[in-house]
């Protein structure tokens, strides 16, 4: 895999490591990397049948620090709507990978970094990390999915306040508003969210996988669907091997080994 600006590594316990590195600017997003990232996403991800996605940035100071500014200000409208486009899908492509994910909040996450942080499923942030949303100081606004995913996350008036004044937060206020859900000693950002991974991967992926379909497509519908969805794919869940060993297993005291199918 020749990637210029984005870098994988597959450890053990079927954890991958994807890395968005282009750090002498803050991890910025350009096209070059959105489509690597689109590359790796639809090509690479599926082949892997990872059991946990941890993205970060490279470098000691950004996650991402957005999308890149320079090329944004060099683009005609037609190109902007297709940039906007274009981040949209591989955004979506994150949000419904099959395999569960973790932002490792290293540094900066702002503005479409902070939205890249939202398509994943759980965020972990270093004491250092700094969010927002600055768009409104360059003219524009959280266009790659922020408006919709920070409201509901954070509901409106926490995301309007956000979103208006463009200022950027700690991570111990993310974690207070339920931006993050976890914030941890900087040098030990990497370790936190490996294990966190590695306790995901420990357990049924069939289970931990259409538990996800079921607490994203459900909430995206009203509460009487949600719940014909929660209970049809439960029940797919209790068709797979993994419930028998995870039953048989705690029934006869030891882990489960559980096999995906
Ligand atoms: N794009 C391009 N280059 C960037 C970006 C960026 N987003 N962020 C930082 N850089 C570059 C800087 O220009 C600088 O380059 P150089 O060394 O060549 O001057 C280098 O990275 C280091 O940055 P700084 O020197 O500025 O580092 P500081 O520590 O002084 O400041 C900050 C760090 C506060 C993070 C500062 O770099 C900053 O404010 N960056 C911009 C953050 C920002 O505004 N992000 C939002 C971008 S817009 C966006 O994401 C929109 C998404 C949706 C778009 C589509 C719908 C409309």
């Amino acid at each position: 895999m020749g990637y210029e600006f984005i870098s994988y590594e597959r450890e053990p316990n079927s954890i991958g490591i994807l890395t968005i590195n282009r750090p002498h600017v803050l991890n910025a997003l350009n096209w070059d990397t959105l489509g690597e990232l689109r590359e790796f996403l639809e090509d690479v991800l599926p082949k892997e049948e990872l059991k946990a996605l941890i993205i970060t940035g490279a470098g000691d100071k950004a996650f991402v620090a957005g999308a890149d500014i320079a090329q944004m200000n060099e683009m005609k409208e037609r190109d902007f709507q297709d940039y906007v486009d274009y981040a949209h899908r591989v955004y979506e492509l994150i949000e419904n990978e099959r395999c569960p994910s973790i932002a490792a909040i290293n540094g900066y996450a702002l503005g479409g970094g902070c939205e890249l942080a939202l398509t994943c499923d759980i965020r972990i942030a270093s004491e250092k990390a700094r969010l927002g949303f600055p768009e409104v100081k360059l003219g524009i606004f959280p266009g790659w999915g922020g408006t919709q995913r920070i409201t509901r996350i954070l509901g409106l008036g926490k995301t309007k306040e956000l979103v208006f004044t463009g200022e950027m937060i700690t991570a111990e206020e993310a974690l207070r508003i339920g931006l993050v859900e976890r914030v941890v000693p900087h040098d030990e950002l990497m370790n936190e969210a490996r294990k966190l991974a590695g306790a995901i991967a420990k357990r049924g992926p069939i289970a931990v996988r259409l538990s996800k379909t079921a607490i994203n497509a459900g909430s995206e519908m009203d509460l009487q669907k949600a719940l014909l969805l929660e209970k049809t794919l439960v029940s797919l869940c209790f068709d797979s091997r993994d419930r028998v060993e995870g039953m048989k297993a705690f029934l006869e005291k030891r882990e489960p080994m559980f096999t995906g199918e």
